[in-house]
């Protein structure tokens, strides 16, 4: 193996994409290529701009340099995002990798000109919302596309955007193309042009807090990282069969008796703070409150609710011990509306997920009570399944929410469920087509691509031998090169809002929380804000960069590869 195989950073890694390195298509290939290595060529972009225009003329970063706001009333959570930007820009000291070994570059920067000031600029004829307003906004109504240019001799620089989110996610482009060296930060492709909006809205991660807490201030780390990457959505898997740490008012019983313990809770005020947190930043919490399955620890403060909690072997009855989900009976359907209804003003997002995955059959088959329900009424599990989704559903749907359901429930043709519903394929890739054709709107979440854990993986038991269906590790080149939209008829693409991956922790606690996500969580990132069909060569030394700012930044990004390719040389 050579070096540059070594540090992934082997001479094709550096050759621009053509359809966007403008400066370079129009050149003799040897040229384009000599300036693509040795002048530059924007490696720390991320996600790639849907279109990007860049020449090769060093540009300093003026030691006075500071963002101009045009605006006469800016919103708070814009100002606070630009004050961040400048301190990103004060503390990075991200230095540039060096062609064929990696290593970290003394830049050609001599006679560079220099640029002191970036313009904000809103046009449109929006009214002029907060971030926090623009990212709650229903999926479809949201506009995150900007402008960024910066001419040659730095001056009159401009960020355009029609919107405060548009300008946030353009700040956040700013921020990575600057690197550092002697003290100085400097760009080495100037002039630039950026024209940039993203592909997909939804732009996800999701995180399990039930199989181990996650403490807030971890959480809010999480929303930092994903700020820096454009993730747009935070999937909140917040409760499940082992721990119930939501506090829910006029449901506290639920944490009460379901939490850990006594401190392993979010109460309304984190969940405030971390909703306004992630919002600031760009990011939409979804909250989920998985039924009817995945329950079991419902039965410790509402036994009546809950189906075979005590049916052993669990391994009959749940995907993981401890078995129990909630009846499909009218009381258990209203409880658990009413408990929507409560987390629907909890939680400002214009969507929830009520879950609906795997739901386990022999379970209600022999409860004694569904058996009653059925004998009496003449219904059968598909009818009372059918009942309790609509009980569900309708609260949210009261509530202005659009609800969010697991692929399961869409697929299974016995039961009625609301047309506007998002549905999570999370099964198989080979699923999204399915869900699709029955003309629903879908997030692509399959675990073939998109699972960080493999969470499974808990409940092998003593089985040496034992591999978990999630298995192997999902690589970020895998989720990457997840061609999600193949096959697809324009029509049936219009209906994929996003994707997202998944972070389940029956293995994961903060202390591993990091780690497990980055950098992969990236690849993610960029496959839902540029679409699929990226080149993973040539994203590598992209990501590169991803993990080394996040590691300035205070995430623990695992490596990607040997410290020694990003060693200063000599
Ligand atoms: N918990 C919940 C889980 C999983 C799901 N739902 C899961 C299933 C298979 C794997 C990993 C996680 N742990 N509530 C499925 C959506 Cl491999």
């Amino acid at each position: 193996m050579g070096l540059g195989e070594l540090c992934n950073q082997s001479t094709e890694t550096f050759v621009c994409h053509p359809s966007t390195s403008g400066d370079t298509t129009s050149m003799q290939p040897a040229l384009a290529l000599y300036l693509a290595l040795c002048l530059g060529s924007v490696f720390a972009i991320w996600p790639l701009p849907r279109s990007l225009q860049q020449g090769s003329t060093p540009l300093l970063l003026s030691h006075d340099f500071a963002f101009e706001i045009s605006l006469s009333h800016p919103p708070g959570d814009l100002l606070s995002a630009v004050s961040r930007s400048q301190s990103y820009l004060q503390n990075d000291k991200l230095e540039r990798l060096v062609v064929g070994r990696g290593a970290a570059d003394r830049a050609p920067i001599s006679g560079a000109k220099q640029i002191s000031s970036l313009k904000l600029v809103l046009g449109g004829n929006r009214t002029m919302r907060s971030i926090t307003e623009e990212i709650l906004l229903p999926l479809e109504e949201r506009d995150e596309s900007y402008i960024l240019d910066i001419p040659t001799n730095g001056a009159g620089a401009t960020l355009q955007a029609n919107s405060t989110l548009g300008l946030f996610r353009g700040l956040t482009t700013f921020g990575q193309l600057w690197y550092y060296s002697d003290g100085k930060l400097y760009t080495l492709e100037a002039p630039l042009h950026i024209e940039d909006s993203p592909v997909f809205s939804w732009r996800g991660l999701l995180l399990d807090t039930s199989r181990n807490f996650i403490p807030v201030d971890d959480i809010k780390r999480t929303f930092d990282a994903m700020s820096w990457v454009k993730l747009s959505t935070f999937h909140w898997h917040v409760v499940d069969s082992q721990s119930f740490p939501l506090q829910i008012p006029g449901f506290e019983e639920l944490s009460q008796k379901g939490a850990y313990s006594a401190d392993a809770v979010y109460t309304s005020g984190d969940v405030q703070e971390l909703v306004s947190y992630a919002a600031e930043r760009g990011i939409d919490v979804v909250v989920e409150v998985d039924t009817p399955g995945h329950t079991a620890i419902i039965s410790e403060s509402h036994p009546e609710f809950v189906a075979c909690p005590q049916f052993t072997p669990w391994a009959t009855f749940a995907e993981e011990p401890p078995a129990g989900q909630l009846r499909l009976l009218p009381d258990a359907a209203n409880f658990t509306a009413n408990l929507f209804t409560a987390v629907a003003k909890m939680f400002p997002s214009s969507m929830i997920s009520t879950g609906g995955d795997e739901v386990n059959v022999p379970c209600y088959e022999q409860d004694l009570e569904m058996q009653q329900y059925w004998n009496a009424t003449g219904q059968n599990l598909n009818q009372t399944l059918s009942m309790f989704m609509q009980a569900t559903q309708q609260s949210l749907i009261k509530a202005g929410k659009t609800p969010v359901t697991k692929e399961e429930m869409a697929l299974n043709d016995q039961l009625t469920i609301a047309n506007n519903s998002l549905i999570l394929v999370w099964k198989t890739s080979a699923d999204l087509p399915r869900v699709i054709e029955r003309g629903f709107r879908v997030i692509f979440a399959a675990s073939d691509y998109m699972y960080l854990d493999c969470g499974a993986g808990g409940w092998l038991g003593d089985d040496v031998n034992a591999t978990s269906w999630c298995d192997p590790f999902k690589t970020w080149q895998k989720t990457y090169s997840a061609d999600f939209l193949a096959n697809l008829t324009d029509a049936q693409k219009s209906l994929v809002v996003g994707g997202q991956h998944q972070l389940w922790t029956e293995q994961t606690s903060a202390a591993n929380l990091d780690p497990i996500t980055w950098p992969r969580a990236a690849s993610g990132a960029e496959l839902f804000w540029s679409g699929p069909g990226g080149n993973v060569s040539a994203a590598l030394p992209r990501l590169h960069d991803v993990a080394y700012r996040m590691i300035q930044r205070g995430i623990k990004a695992i490596p990607l590869q040997p410290q020694w390719c990003a060693l200063r040389p000599g």
